[in-house]
């Protein structure tokens, strides 16, 4: 009988083999869009008092999808009034009551998981495959994971007692979304902080979704504001005299400009910014193993990651068989709307960023790489993208050199292990690396030897709420995730 129910069951389509990833209510898929969305400040949605709105479009259609209300100073200013006036009161919680609210979240955003992920998927342009089993239950891991921690930050830093900054400013990219919004609150909120947050302006709406939950979950007023708007909104966030810690995922050239204009100030900066990994494949890898873990390492989110596996470096006596093989996967990757669950390549997040690709991929074609892209129609309208590699690069070429955030592959080849390891942390980034290979002592060599936070060995894009990441380098300080990750949220006394 257990076999005929196993046999009925079917597989679920886990493609990155989430540990998280659970079964969402069917009758929940409807993303419950409003067509406009007001700052969540005080525990309240309220209007702007800048009055001012703008556009979030829909990358696959061009068409917008909802109206955002765009924060001026004065409104961060009352986010930050809220914020204030609900620290005493947060931190002084109990840590199981905290983590109660926590736990609340983590079960309210798997409630609405389909709806979340259809949310996430129509603004950003990333598969739903993805969204569903990747973004949004890593969301409510994450939450999970920092309930459990709440009452328990005396063992986290024994010999020491953790106290909470008071207000923390946030601002977070584009790419992951609701994820990245998870990764900043659920720490903060766990050691005792109140925060306010600033989502990217192009991928707002999740993050109001989470608002709803917030209201709903009964947070007390106040520990969680969320200001929508472009960069002046997050250089508000940032400067803001309130803010006692800032914590910041995106760009490097931003993350540069915001450790300048906080120098001096007091206020503790985390910095999570731009990647540029090597993926290490060794002549005795399992070759089909590496070219399942390359294509996963840079085409998971159509290459928008900060950790994707954006340089090959392949052995060079397997260099044309890994190269083959490669080709033939790519050429059976399917682009096209991000809404169809058998797309493994959705649209491109905005036009911004798909000039910027196809700037890059240019200057690579100019400065003498050999190109490959499939044979494949691009949907129209929509910002779309062709699965690109690249063989023959060279070190000096800009693809191998500057974060292309699109689904675009460098590879560069190797002889010796050491011309690897020069290779791989000859980059200004120190992100993340992978490294395929049969020897255990390897790996173990390879994990010293890089300047990387992450090193994933025969597998690529693992995550788990336990593990710390984040980089050296221009890819910023601090960790987030694990013990190490709420560190950064206290002051130790
Ligand atoms: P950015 O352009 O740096 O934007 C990130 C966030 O900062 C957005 O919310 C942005 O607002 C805001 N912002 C822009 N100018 C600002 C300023 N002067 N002061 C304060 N905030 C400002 O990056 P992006 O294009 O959204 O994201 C892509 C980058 O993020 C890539 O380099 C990627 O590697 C990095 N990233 C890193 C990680 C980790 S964990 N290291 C994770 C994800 C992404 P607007 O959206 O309105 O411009």
């Amino acid at each position: 009988q257990k076999k005929t129910a196993a046999r009925r069951r079917p597989e679920p389509e886990l493609i990155f083999g989430d540990l998280w990833a659970f079964d969402p209510a069917p009758e929940s898929a409807d993303p419950k869009l409003q067509s406009r969305y007001q700052l969540f400040i005080g525990g309240k949605f309220v209007a702007p008092k800048s009055r001012r709105y703008f556009e979030s479009i829909n990358p696959a259609t061009e068409k917008p999808l909802a109206e955002i209300a765009l924060a001026s100073a004065k409104d961060v200013d009352a986010a930050y009034a809220a914020a204030t006036k609900a620290a005493p009161a947060w931190s002084a919680l109990p840590g199981a009551e905290r983590g109660k609210y926590l736990y609340r979240l983590a079960r309210l955003l798997q409630d609405r998981a389909r709806e979340f992920a259809v949310a996430e998927t129509l603004d950003g342009g990333k598969p739903i495959k993805e969204s569903r089993d990747f973004d949004v239950p890593m969301a409510a891991a994450h939450f999970f994971y920092h309930a459990g921690w709440a009452d328990k930050l005396a063992y986290a830093f024994p010999g020491a007692t953790p106290v909470p900054h008071g207000v923390v400013g946030q601002v977070i990219p584009w790419n992951f979304p609701l994820l990245m919004l998870a990764w900043k609150i659920a720490p903060a909120l766990a050691t005792g902080n109140t925060v306010v947050l600033k989502p990217a302006e192009t991928t707002s709406i999740t993050a109001l979704k989470f608002a709803e939950i917030v209201m709903e979950a009964g947070v007390p007023a106040g520990v969680i504001n969320i200001v929508t708007g472009a960069g002046e909104t997050g250089a508000a966030v940032v400067n803001h005299p309130q803010a006692a810690k800032v914590a910041f995922t995106g760009s490097t050239d931003v993350g540069k400009h915001i450790m300048r204009s906080t120098a001096g100030t007091g206020k503790k900066l985390t910095l999570e910014l731009g990647g540029k990994a090597a993926n290490i494949v060794f002549d005795d890898a399992p070759i089909d193993q590496a070219v399942e873990g390359i294509v996963n390492g840079i085409f998971f989110n159509q290459g928008h990651v900060c950790c994707a596996g954006s340089r090959l470096l392949v052995q060079e006596s397997v260099a044309a068989k890994v190269l083959t093989r490669l080709r033939l996967r790519v050429k059976n990757l399917r682009v096209g709307d991000p809404m169809d669950k058998n797309t493994d390549i959705g649209a491109i997040n905005s036009k911004a960023q798909l000039d910027k690709i196809t700037e890059l991929v240019a200057a690579g074609v100019d400065e003498g790489a050999e190109i490959y892209q499939p044979e494949c129609t691009l949907p129209s309208p929509g910002w779309f993208f062709k699965p690109t590699l690249f063989s023959g690069v060279e070190q000096s070429h800009r693809i191998a050199r500057e974060e292309i955030f699109g689904p675009v592959l460098s590879i560069l080849t190797f002889r010796t292990t050491e011309e690897a390891i020069e290779k791989a942390n000859n980059s200004a980034y120190g992100l993340s690396a992978g490294v395929w290979t049969d020897k255990g002592s390897r790996i173990l060599k390879m994990s010293t030897a890089l300047k990387a936070g992450v090193v994933w060995a025969n597998t690529y894009n693992k995550f788990d709420p336990a593990s710390p990441f984040g980089g050296y380098k221009e890819s910023g300080f601090g960790r987030e995730g694990g013990k190490q990750g709420l560190a950064d949220y206290v002051k130790l006394t």
